[in-house]
């Protein structure tokens, strides 16, 4: 059968006469995008051996190329041709070469057999519906290493993911480093661990880490975005810094999920020289323009009682209690603006502005289904889909049964697949505020690397096909036969996938 079964679809294939084939996997004339390429035969040699490479044959031109050469002009778009007599890739940019190579990659996963290369003959011009094409990694319930990290950024490159949002800190765990507050990764990063018998658990990125995740990612094409959740989800801070706490604790980092009525307290001035200093922090470590600042399911319970919230209460003149989150979301986002980087926040955001409106520039990220990024692009922000009711929930389970891991509702590849960021009720000009979508994986019970590749793989395929391909072409039908090979590529990689029904 001729055929490619790339994932996500590209977006024009013409198949030719005949195959490629080579006997190795043959070498690359690099005349430009020379990273890339250096990245592309780590990834082969990872996977195949270095000696996989064709000693005589470099069958592969990469190339900079102008539209003389293909309708390659849209932002990371490229353009294969795979003819009998060889390969040619070619992009504008390094972003389309480095997803032409993936495309590729893709191609030698599925057609290199006992040191035989053979890929149908074709052409493809491609290039994706959003730019944002993202995974969330919660990294505080349970602390993923660097390694794990790296290996998972690889493996999302070959479906063109494009942003590693990257949850830092909550309840459970704080895991950056911030030189002014010690206290946050020393106290603040380390939990009792119940279910293996009174242990401690934990563990925070280093900056040398961090940079070094974020060059990794950046050598694959993907941004890193992380996010510091404010001014809830906040344990970790108060068992490091019970001052900042309405009652003044005592705190702890939370062994328990949920969420909890303890956040940081609305009237102690000092939570803004904290926020400045994270701030900091997170400008020097990560290019990225944009910084996630959570905001997601702030409890007001505390602040009624907190005779400094009270009196914050009286001189800001307020209706209500949970005012007191959209005045410090405005601050929030203002501290980021003096540092040139552009504020996400979850959809609550949107919540309570009566008094202090969301700021402009801010980006709101849908959680809670898509009404908020509806609304969101209704009030001229832009947003980012990543709907818990619609497949993009990782710690769902995949299907409904108890045997499978996860918790709170089900996500198969199905939903994940049909996903669509733009509602049928939005405008044109709405739509266009709409940069894309993600996967999130919370990791309340996902406690190893092995378990978040099963709750990943293969459902990120599908949200990424969603998020790339053309909407009006979806065919489920078509997808799984696709995907069913595109699984024994990620096998290859030795990703744990989950294997079982996909609707
Ligand atoms: C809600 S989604 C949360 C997380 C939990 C998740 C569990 C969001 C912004 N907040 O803190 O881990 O539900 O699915």
């Amino acid at each position: 059968m001729k055929a490619y079964t790339i994932i996500p679809k590209p977006r024009s294939i013409q198949y030719k006469q005949g195959n490629f084939k080579c006997t190795g996997i043959p070498q690359i004339n690099v005349s430009a995008f020379q990273q890339e390429a250096d990245v592309f035969i780590k990834q082969i040699q990872n996977t195949f051996g270095g000696q996989a490479f064709s000693e005589t044959t470099d069958g592969i031109t990469l190339m900079k190329a102008d539209n003389s050469f293909g309708d390659i002009h849209k932002a990371e778009s490229y353009r294969l041709e795979i003819l009998s007599g060889g390969i040619r890739l070619g992009a504008q940019t390094q972003t389309g070469a480095f997803r032409g190579l993936q495309t590729l990659r893709q191609l030698f996963l599925s057609g290199y057999q006992n040191g035989e290369l053979s890929i149908p003959c074709g052409i493809i011009e491609d290039f994706p519906r959003f730019s944002w094409r993202g995974l969330m990694l919660d990294c505080s319930r349970y602390f993923y290493s660097v390694e794990f990290i790296k290996k998972l950024l690889d493996a999302l490159s070959l479906q063109h993911i494009s942003i590693f949002h990257w949850h830092l800190t909550d309840d459970q765990g704080w895991r950056l480093p911030v030189k002014q507050y010690p206290l946050l990764t020393e106290i603040g990063s380390r939990r009792n661990e119940h279910r293996l018998w009174g242990s401690v658990t934990g563990g925070f990125y280093t900056e040398e880490e961090i940079r070094d995740i974020v060059s990794y990612a950046a050598q694959r094409h993907i941004e890193v975005v992380p996010e510091v959740d404010l001014p809830g989800h906040a344990s970790s801070i108060l068992a490091a810094y019970p001052g900042l706490g309405c009652t003044g604790g005592p705190y702890r980092v939370e062994d328990r999920y949920g969420v909890f009525e303890d956040v940081l307290c609305a009237g102690n001035d000092g939570i803004f020289p904290l926020f400045e200093a994270i701030f900091d922090t997170l400008a020097e470590l990560f290019p990225s323009k944009y910084v996630h600042i959570g905001g997601d399911e702030v409890r007001f319970n505390r602040w009624k009682e907190c005779p400094r919230c009270n009196k914050r209460f009286t001189e800001l003149g307020l209706d209500n209690y949970a005012q007191m989150q959209s005045w410090i979301t405005v601050r929030l986002a203002q501290m980021l603006r003096d540092r040139g980087r552009i504020t996400i926040g979850w959809d609550e955001v949107l919540e309570n502005t009566g008094k202090f409106p969301l700021p402009e520039n801010v980006v709101v990220m849908s959680w809670r289904a898509q009404q908020g990024g509806a609304h969101a692009v209704s009030i001229g922000r832009r947003t980012i889909m990543s709907p818990q009711n619609e497949g993009c929930y990782l710690d769902y389970r995949h299907i409904d049964t108890p045997e499978e891991i996860g918790r709170l509702g089900i996500g198969t590849i199905f939903k994940g697949y049909y996903m669509n960021p733009i509602t049928p009720q939005m405008s044109k000009d709405e739509a266009s505020l709409v940069m894309g979508g993600q996967a999130n994986l919370w990791s309340e019970v996902i406690y190893a690397g092995k378990i978040a590749e099963y709750m990943i793989f293969p459902r990120i395929c599908g949200i990424a096909e969603a998020l790339w391909s053309d909407e009006k072409t979806k065919d489920i039908e078509d997808f799984s036969k696709r995907l069913a090979v595109h699984q024994d590529r990620l096998d290859r990689l030795e990703l744990l996938q989950y294997r079982g029904a996909i609707q």
